[in-house]
């Protein structure tokens, strides 16, 4: 693990690719939180995250973990709870517990249902254990992707709630799981073109700094 040298109030643990650790750095970012981040290279050496001081931090052997007032957080949603909680400007969740559900809805959907089944470890295991070519782990991914990203569109396009972002004109939870997942999705070369709503959301979110400084091509262990 490498770190750079700046503030070291809240310290993230993170991978440039990771787009639970990409929900995370939208978060800080949008609360201007200041970080220091600390680099887990997920397959160099067989995977950092496997190395006994980063097991220490968090057993699930996972990225993303922060690092604030002697506790160690993993888990993005938790973290992103906690920051919530917090640094409580700007809300990463609506006011009103339908709209609050209805974030969480979208949010879930990407970070529970889609994003799991398509993880490093889940690769890893189909082509080494299972024998499943390249191809076939690419296509696995696009399958997934593609299933939530309907279900997504249709909610999406379907609601009166959705505004610029997923839920009105502000960023919320949903916005902080979605637009990590497009990036995961372009990088398996999915057909995205099936999807015109996300694709709006997502430009509108990328013209906001706070997403765009926390894409995967702008970190400092980007490859
Ligand atoms: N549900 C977890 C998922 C974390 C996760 O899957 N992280 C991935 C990177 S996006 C990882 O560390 N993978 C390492 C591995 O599979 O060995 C969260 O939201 O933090």
């Amino acid at each position: 693990m490498t770190s750079s040298a700046t503030t070291p109030e809240f310290a993230l643990y993170g991978y440039f690719r990771s787009s639970a650790a990409f929900r995370v750095r939208i978060a800080l970012n949008l609360k201007s939180i200041p970080v220091e981040q600390k680099f887990v290279h997920l397959l160099r050496a067989g995977g950092e995250q496997h190395g006994t001081d980063y097991k220490a931090l968090n057993p699930q052997e996972l990225v993303p973990t922060l690092v604030h007032d002697g506790h160690a957080i993993g888990q993005s949603l938790a973290i992103i709870e906690y920051l919530d909680e917090i640094v409580p400007e700007p809300p990463l969740l609506p006011g009103g517990p339908a709209s609050r559900a209805r974030v969480r809805q979208i949010a879930y959907a990407v970070a529970c249902d889609i994003h799991p089944v398509n993880n490093l470890r889940v690769n890893l295991y189909l082509r080494d254990a299972l024998g499943a070519g390249d191809n076939a782990r690419a296509e696995w991914q696009r399958h997934w992707m593609a299933k939530g990203f309907a279900a997504l569109e249709t909610l999406l396009t379907n609601s009166d709630d959705t505004g610029a972002y997923c839920h009105g004109d502000s960023p919320t939870l949903a916005d902080v799981c979605l637009i990590p997942q497009l990036a995961n999705a372009r990088r398996v070369e999915l057909d995205l073109e099936p999807y015109p709503t996300l694709m709006r959301i997502e430009a509108h979110a990328l013209s906001n700094h706070a997403f765009e400084a926390a894409l995967p091509k702008n970190q400092p262990d980007a490859e």
